[in-house]
């Protein structure tokens, strides 16, 4: 079966088990994402367990080849230094800009939360990890997509760094922008998840997240936040309120 078939096959399957709604949800048990017993999340729910169920957990999404890369728009904040932006932080903002007219040398990568060891990463601690190279398609929830080629360390191998606790579930980022997002262990360890500091072969463009940003493969394009500054391992899930997707309306398991 081609991919593209496989997804078609995939959607028709979740379309099935979305119509069995009230079925699965009651059958809830291991991890669910949080819905907070509101009607509208009990879609968040559904599409989280049907894909958990459909999917082995370290199913790859497809990489592409060199001449598939295409231009790819930068979207939503492009600057955080740039304070007419929507997602402005009037705090981290300008430290952001200040980081940047240095080339990021002073830039450190903060990993806190559920980990034996805290401790921040500067990028050339994050160079010194094995990297990884991929070519993948970004899907925005707006509607368009494009290839590009991503370098970066895995999430993975920085978490283990770290000494992520037995009890940890989620993975917080933290961006110099107002973005606050997370994703599951799951995803998080997931091979194609990545710390992406290089982007087409080059080092990681401002407006496409610079220094640092997050590549969820297995999610749609909101999920691989731009502009990292923290990453909190938390053992239960954290809302960040209104700065996050579940309150600005996005669904926060969003799986491709
Ligand atoms: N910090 C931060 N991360 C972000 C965003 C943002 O506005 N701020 N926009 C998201 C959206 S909606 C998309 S589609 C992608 C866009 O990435 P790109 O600008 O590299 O195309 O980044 C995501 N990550
Ligand atoms: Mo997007």
């Amino acid at each position: 079966m081609n991919y593209e078939r496989m997804i078609a096959t995939r959607r028709s399957l979740l379309t099935g088990l979305a119509s069995a709604g009230g079925l699965l949800l009651t059958g809830c048990s291991e991890s669910e994402p949080p819905t907070y017993g509101n009607l509208l999340r009990m879609g968040d729910a559904l599409t989280y367990k049907a894909q958990r169920l459909l999917l082995p957990a370290q199913a790859l999404a497809r990489e592409y080849e060199r001449r598939d890369v295409s231009s790819i728009p930068a979207i939503g904040n492009t600057n955080p230094g740039d304070s007419r932006q929507a997602t402005f932080n009037a705090a981290r903002g300008p430290l952001y800009d200040q980081l940047r007219s240095g080339s990021f040398t002073h830039w450190r990568l903060s990993i806190e939360g559920s980990v034996a060891r805290p401790g921040l990463y500067s990028l050339a601690d994050l160079h010194r990890f094995p990297s990884r190279t991929q070519i993948t398609k970004h899907t925005c929830e707006e509607g368009w997509s494009a290839i590009a080629e991503w370098t970066g360390v895995q999430l993975r191998r920085v978490l283990e760094a770290a000494g992520m606790l037995p009890a940890a579930r989620y993975v917080n980022f933290h961006a110099f922008d107002d973005t606050v997002d997370s994703i599951d262990m799951r995803d998080a360890l997931h091979p194609q998840t990545l710390l992406a500091y290089g982007m087409n072969g080059r080092e990681l463009p401002v407006a496409h997240g610079a220094p640092l940003r997050l590549r969820v493969e297995t999610q749609l394009g909101y999920k691989s936040v731009k502009y990292l500054q923290r990453i909190v391992v938390t053992d239960k899930f954290y809302d960040p309120g209104k700065l996050g997707p579940l309150q600005t309306g996005w669904a926060w398991y969003v799986g491709i």
